[in-house]
């Protein structure tokens, strides 16, 4: 690591982080264009100066020895990558795109995109697939990550923003309960705000299967099942109808559809519930009287509870508990969702969603699509349709489905379930260009690979995940043979004919779009101005003019359907999509690490972060591990129906007995998703990462470090 420079002016460019959605403020050392290191922006009011290892060490990335410095193309004779131009790489792109096109029909183009991806590029991405390639088949890695949460909201109460109030309220709320979310090392920043509630006297509650980081600052831990929380949830009304804690005033004045719910959970008797979710009646009875009792309380969810094939109604359930508890638009309380990636807001509300176009606007709804064909100069006729979802999107991929495909964003082969089907199909793509700024286990199938800025090196807003739109600053010079993921959209587009649509002269012209095509919507950013950003530490949406100061927290007027009321769902538990059995008796379930990021593609390239967490482990119970002779360090082969991987083992008591866990940043051997199940929500079509019946293949005795 590079020494920091002490002096405060040496660090006068302020930007954010590039990986999640805290969006921690930066501050980047500029020496002359080049950084020198990274500091915490005290005066962010999200992180408050502070930031987590990766943030640390993110500025390494931008000179990494690993960064790709020109495109690449597969030649033919040598299946290998040669360096070429970018206008050759950018031709044959074209090219490839419209022969497929003219064979094929639009429809067997694709594009994929992502969270990490700014506002203006994720909407310019939308735009471009359905303007330029016309084609319905654009979905983005946020459909594995924000969509059960997302369709959960909008059905409740007729909009999805992750959090309707600022982070800063947590430190306000009596009771908090974290729905499977291991802040402490996925938003590590996080903690300040419930370590000032816990000072407040406030309590925290958690419900994981495993003691976590997040756990450990918790006054009570629900240590349940993986895929009972929607069980658990119902029974934790059904305590609160039963001894009168609800709120029915709330109930009354600003809900719908609560009898059917209350019938419902008449069935979850705590003794049942006790059952399915492994959590004891009297915990389940001290979260219920917790939360009903106090002034304010906070219900939240993460991945654990969402990354279900029943993820929506799970959302749905914690929904109807906090709407039963009246806690909807009360001061410091609600339900909100913890966003994961850097863009996970704002990136789920330009229209790179196979069903929507910007600001939450729907591609089948007519009235929507008549104002953004208005906006983009094309008949409303000729816009597609809506297209597949992310994994039904990746698993048409092939000869007789969807023969090329653009990735911007995402390390689809690391990160996406059932990953050895994902990556053949992927295989028998007759083209696939990736934009990325490096190579990874994606890239590694393409044609061609373009070389794009980082985060430090161009400007672009992103919402981060209280619905604060910031701006990331270019605070370092771009690699001179390196292009911004908007100016390949644009010389593509030129390539492909439509070029006088994307002649934006910079990033801000590109916003400025943006806010018209949200003039009036949902996601209204039409208020929303880079000036208004540095002069106020970002703005919340929905801001609808330049007068209006944005909006901090929400629903405490009216939800966001006609008559202005939230809807409770009745919902049911169900088994996952598969069930241990003789066969695979065990249950897996996938997460993360505080070192590592996502499919690992960044921070596997960062010696302090893959010094730290060289490889991947397998955490299983004292009692599961002497059943199948397993010490601490062996590497362990653990297979489901669909693949098999590789990990060290870690001896806990961290873990339920019945369970074991994986973090998903690696790929080939070690690669959690040869395991994972894409049986998908119905709703969201959220892939099942967090279920899956495995089983303990072999045990290799060796070393920790071992196997990479
Ligand atoms: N360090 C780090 N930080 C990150 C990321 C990263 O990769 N690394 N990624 C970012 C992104 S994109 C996201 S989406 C967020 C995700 O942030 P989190 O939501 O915290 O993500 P996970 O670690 O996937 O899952 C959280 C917890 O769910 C638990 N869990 C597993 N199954 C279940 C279940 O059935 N029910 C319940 N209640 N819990 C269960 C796991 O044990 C895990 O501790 O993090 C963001 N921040
Ligand atoms: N088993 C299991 N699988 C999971 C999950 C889980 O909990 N368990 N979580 C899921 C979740 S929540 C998520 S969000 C996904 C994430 O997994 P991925 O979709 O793979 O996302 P990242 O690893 O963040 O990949 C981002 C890629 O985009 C590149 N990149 C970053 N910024 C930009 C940019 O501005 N432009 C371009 N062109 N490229 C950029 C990076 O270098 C990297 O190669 O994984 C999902 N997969
Ligand atoms: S918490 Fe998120 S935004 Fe903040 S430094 Fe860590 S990775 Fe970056
Ligand atoms: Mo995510």
């Amino acid at each position: 690591m590079m020494p920091l420079p002490t002096a405060t002016e040496t660090f006068a460019l302020r930007t954010h982080c590039p990986y999640c959605a805290y969006q921690c403020g930066i501050l980047l050392g500029d020496g002359d264009g080049r950084p020198l290191g990274v500091m915490g922006d005290p005066h962010f009011p999200v992180n408050n100066g502070q930031l987590c290892i990766k943030g640390w060490t993110a500025h390494t990335l931008l000179e990494h020895p690993q960064r790709l410095l020109t495109p690449l193309v597969r030649a033919k004779a040598t299946d290998a990558f040669q360096t070429a131009s970018w206008d050759y790489a950018l031709d044959l792109i074209a090219e490839k795109f419209e022969a497929i096109r003219a064979e094929s029909g639009p429809a067997a183009l694709g594009v994929f995109g992502s969270g990490a991806l700014s506002n203006e590029k994720a909407y310019l991405l939308g735009k471009f697939a359905r303007v330029a390639l016309r084609t319905p088949n654009i979905d983005y890695n946020g459909r594995y990550c924000m969509s059960s949460a997302a369709a959960g909201a909008n059905r409740a109460f007729g909009i999805d923003r992750g959090l309707p109030f600022p982070v800063a309220d947590i430190a306000h709320a009596e009771v908090a309960y974290l729905a499977g979310s291991n802040c402490a090392d996925t938003l590590p920043p996080i903690m300040q705000w419930f370590d000032l509630q816990k000072a407040n006297g406030g309590r925290l509650i958690v419900a994981d299967p495993r003691r976590t980081a997040t756990a450990r600052a918790a006054d009570l831990h629900l240590q349940l099942n993986p895929g009972s929380d929607l069980a658990l949830h119902n029974g934790l009304l059904a305590i609160a109808v039963e001894e009168n804690l609800i709120d029915r005033a709330a109930i009354d004045a600003r809900t719908t559809g609560f009898d059917a719910v209350r019938r419902t959970v008449l069935d979850y008797h705590p003794a049942h519930v006790e059952r399915l979710t492994g959590v004891p009646e009297a915990q389940m009875r001290t979260a219920a009287r917790w939360m009903a009792a106090a002034k304010s309380c906070m219900l939240l969810s993460g991945r654990g509870a969402e990354q279900q094939s029943k993820g929506v109604d799970t959302v749905h359930s914690l929904i109807n508990l906090a709407l039963a508890l009246g806690l909807m638009g009360k001061p410091h309380s609600g339900y909100g969702c913890l966003t994961g990636q850097g863009n996970g807001q704002g990136g789920r509300e330009h229209g790179q969603k196979a069903d929507q176009l910007p600001g939450y606007r729907l591609i089948e709804v007519e009235a929507d699509r008549e104002f953004i064909a208005k906006l983009w100069g094309v008949e409303a006729s000729a816009l597609p349709r809506k297209g597949k979802s992310a994994f039904e999107l990746l698993d048409a991929l092939g000869p007789t489905g969807i023969r090329a495909l653009l990735v911007a964003g995402s390390n689809v082969v690391v990160a996406s379930p059932d990953s050895l089907r994902i990556e053949s199909r992927l295989r028998s793509l007759d083209f696939l260009a990736v934009n990325d700024s490096f190579e990874n286990e994606t890239t590694a199938h393409a044609h061609v690979v373009l070389p794009v800025a980082q985060w430090a090196e161009e400007e672009g807003t992103m919402t981060n995940l209280e619905g604060r739109v910031i701006r990331r600053r270019v605070s370092a010079r771009m690699p001179r043979n390196v292009r911004t993921d908007i100016q390949v959209l644009q010389g593509l587009a030129d390539r492909l004919g439509v070029g006088e649509k994307f002649t934006f002269k910079s990033t801000e012209a590109v916003f400025a779009e943006l806010r018209q095509a949200t003039a009036g919507a949902t996601a209204d950013y039409a208020g929303i101005t880079y000036a208004k950003i540095d002069a106020t530490d970002g703005v919340f949406w929905p801001c609808p003019d330049e007068e209006h100061p944005g909006t901090p927290r929400m629903f405490t007027e009216r939800f966001h359907h006609k008559d202005g009321r939230a809807k409770f769902f009745p919902v049911t538990h169900r088994a996952a999509g598969e069930e241990p059995s003789a066969e695979y008796p065990l249950t897996l379930t996938t997460g993360r690490y505080k070192e590592h990021y996502n499919s690992g593609t960044q921070t596997r390239l960062v010696s302090r972060l893959a010094a730290a967490k060289p490889s991947p482990c397998v955490q299983l119970h004292p009692r599961l591990a002497a059943r199948h002779d397993i010490q601490a360090g062996a590497t362990v082969v653990i297979e489901s129906r669909r693949g098999k991987a590789e990990f060290v083992a870690d001896v806990t008591t961290d873990v339920r007995p019945d369970v074991l866990f994986v973090p998903f940043h690696w790929g080939g051997r070690r690669a959690a998703n040869a395991l994972t199940n894409a049986a998908l929500d119905p709703v969201s079509r959220m892939p099942e990462f967090k279920y899956a019946a495995v089983r303990i293949a072999a045990v290799k005795v060796t070393t920790v470090g071992a196997g990479a």
